[in-house]
């Protein structure tokens, strides 16, 4: 798939995160702070579009951006989880405002979980996981950062991930935004699913 053009919308803070619901179909992207979202957002749309920081917890709002292509879409940045358990505040600020957007959810068409390659995931991986599938919301997982390991290490680091979350490989996307790795193949997965 061919991406035209891309534009941002809107944030959407706290009590206004219905404000995202006009927009449809949606791909979201979820996952713990700092592992890539905003990055791999980037790549995909082939634009700097989205903040990137290296201080987790950059992205607080539910960002909307518009995707131009043969079925297009809105893209929905949504903030990470876990980025410090002493805040949690913030935590509960995320599930709160995350929650709300979820349960919603008809116009949701797919959730990218992201989660860096060299991490085993976390119990807030996990627990996205059973929720997504709690709620019947469609997901994929993205594994961002591929760049820093090695192939055969990143093929090693794919099944294992795939192992702990009960999935099969095929279901694990591997992607680096700062090598542009993965990119024509996470579009053509996107164009499939809005196809449908
Ligand atoms: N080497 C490498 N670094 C990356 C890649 N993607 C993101 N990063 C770095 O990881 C850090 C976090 O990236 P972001 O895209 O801001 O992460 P995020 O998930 O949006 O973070 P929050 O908005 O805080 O939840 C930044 O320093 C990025 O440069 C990648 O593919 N390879
Ligand atoms: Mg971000």
């Amino acid at each position: 798939m061919k991406i035209k053009s891309a534009a941002f919308v809107k944030s959407c803070a706290d009590r206004h995160a219905a404000d995202a619901d006009e927009f449809a179909p949606q791909i979201a992207v979820a996952g713990r702070s700092n592992c890539g979202k905003s990055s791999l957002l980037n790549m995909l749309m082939g634009a700097k579009l989205c903040k990137t920081s290296s201080t987790p917890g950059r992205t607080r709002l539910i960002n909307v951006f518009s995707v131009e292509c043969d079925v297009p879409f809105y893209f929905i940045d949504l903030p990470g989880y876990g980025y410090s358990v002493a805040q949690k505040s913030v935590s509960d600020e995320w599930s709160e405002r995350t929650d709300a957007y979820f349960r919603r959810g008809e116009n949701i068409a797919q959730v990218l979980c992201l989660m860096d390659i060299r991490r085993v995931p976390s119990e807030l991986d996990k627990t996205l996981i059973n929720y997504l599938r709690d709620l019947n919301l469609p997901f994929t997982v993205v594994l961002t950062k591929s760049d820093k390991l090695s192939r055969a290490k990143a093929a090693k680091s794919r099944m294992d991930i795939a192992a702990a979350l009960g999935l099969a490989r095929d279901n694990l996307f591997v992607t680096s935004a700062s090598k542009n790795i993965g990119r024509d193949e996470l579009l053509d997965r996107i164009q499939c699913i809005l196809s449908v």
